[in-house]
């Protein structure tokens, strides 16, 4: 969703420009103040875009400056005439970029906030002209409706595409490509930030064994059950990657070492204690942080997550270990 926004944004602002150089054409037969309204939509989706990245919920941002910016389209047409002026089409054009960052049901939500506005603004300023000429408001609802219609379909089709473009099918995780780009995201963020980055790394122990013993199709299982515990164990915006057959990366923005150990510890809890394709099984795990104040460098992270996992495996399995040694003090 962050990744189509970040699509979206140019375009969005290039129609805000379009937006108000028809307001300034229009200037003296609907006011020239019309412009004000579309500068504060345009200043609520940029502070929306720099806000987003770090938001636990983005899409609540992202939906609220939607809606802030239709509040104000309608104000701008109830101001100026409500529904006599052309402009009343307008709130149609919010609805074009829905269907890329939201479900249907934000989708239908979006439509349904866009009709009541309409339906106020025609009604509040101007009800006489309204039931004197229906098309005023027939015509405007039928916009809407058809633009969500033909946009939600397109929109739909390119997401699931591109969903399908970076998840494994097998386990449902993300794979490398979309990990490519999260690393990408998370380099330029720690520049500016300079908040630390978690990384974990995990691999299923004598994996080989089940193939060898039950073959592949067994395997399979244990790799798509031992996703579904990885998942269910990390809170829902903790992204999993499938970086190899059975090794799986967590990359946790803003945890240094200590935390991202506590996170990798619960990990090998929750496998150790589900079975996964009706196997006991049990992983190893290698962790690392970016030290305070320093940049994400990816590839020196994992490194040391691969060096630490090394130490995890040789030392008996079943465990967590960061650079410094063990996760957890071995018991003698
Ligand atoms: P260790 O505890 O040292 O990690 O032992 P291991 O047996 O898990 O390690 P190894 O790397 O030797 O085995 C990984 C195996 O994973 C080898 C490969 O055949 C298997 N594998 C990789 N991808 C898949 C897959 O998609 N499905 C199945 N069933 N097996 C896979
Ligand atoms: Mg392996
Ligand atoms: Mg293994």
């Amino acid at each position: 969703m962050l990744d189509m926004d970040r699509r979206i944004a140019p375009v969005r602002r290039a129609t805000f420009g379009v937006i108000a150089l028809c307001l300034l054409l229009s200037g003296p037969w609907l006011g020239w103040w019309t412009i004000v309204p579309v500068v504060l939509a345009a200043i609520a989706f940029r502070l929306a875009e720099k806000h987003v990245e770090q938001a636990a919920r983005p899409e609540w941002a992202l939906f609220a400056a939607w809606v802030f910016s239709q509040i104000i389209i309608a104000s701008s047409v109830a101001l100026t005439g409500g529904p006599t002026v052309p402009t009343m089409a307008w709130l149609a054009i919010p609805l074009v970029t829905l269907g890329a960052r939201f479900s249907e049901r934000g989708i239908a939500l979006g439509v349904g906030i866009t009709l009541v506005l309409i339906l106020a603004v025609a009604f509040g300023v101007n009800a006489d002209a309204v039931i004197h000429s229906p098309p005023l408001l027939i015509a405007p609802i039928g916009l809407v409706i058809a633009v969500a219609l033909l946009q939600s379909v397109l929109m739909r089709s390119d997401v699931d595409t591109r969903a399908e473009a970076i998840v494994d099918p097998l386990t449902g995780m993300l794979n490398r490509k979309a990990l490519e780009s999260r690393v990408t995201e998370l380099t330029q963020q720690s520049k500016m930030t300079h908040q630390p980055v978690g990384m974990i790394l995990g691999d299923i122990d004598l994996f080989k064994e089940i193939n060898d013993t039950y073959g592949h199709a067994a395997g399979d299982a244990v790799l798509k059950d031992v996703a579904y515990t990885l998942r269910k164990a990390l809170r829902a915006f903790d992204l999993v990657y499938r970086v190899g057959g059975e090794e799986f990366l967590v990359l946790l923005p803003g945890a240094e070492t200590e935390q991202t150990k506590g996170v990798a510890e619960e990990l090998r809890t929750a496998i150790a204690a589900t079975p996964a394709g009706g196997q006991d099984m049990t992983m190893s795990f290698g962790v690392t942080a970016s030290a305070p104040h320093h940049s994400f460098d990816y590839e020196e992270l994992f490194a040391q997550a691969d060096a630490a996992l090394y130490q995890a495996k040789h030392e008996g399995r079943n465990c967590v270990f960061t650079p410094d040694g063990p996760a957890v003090p071995v018991l003698a």
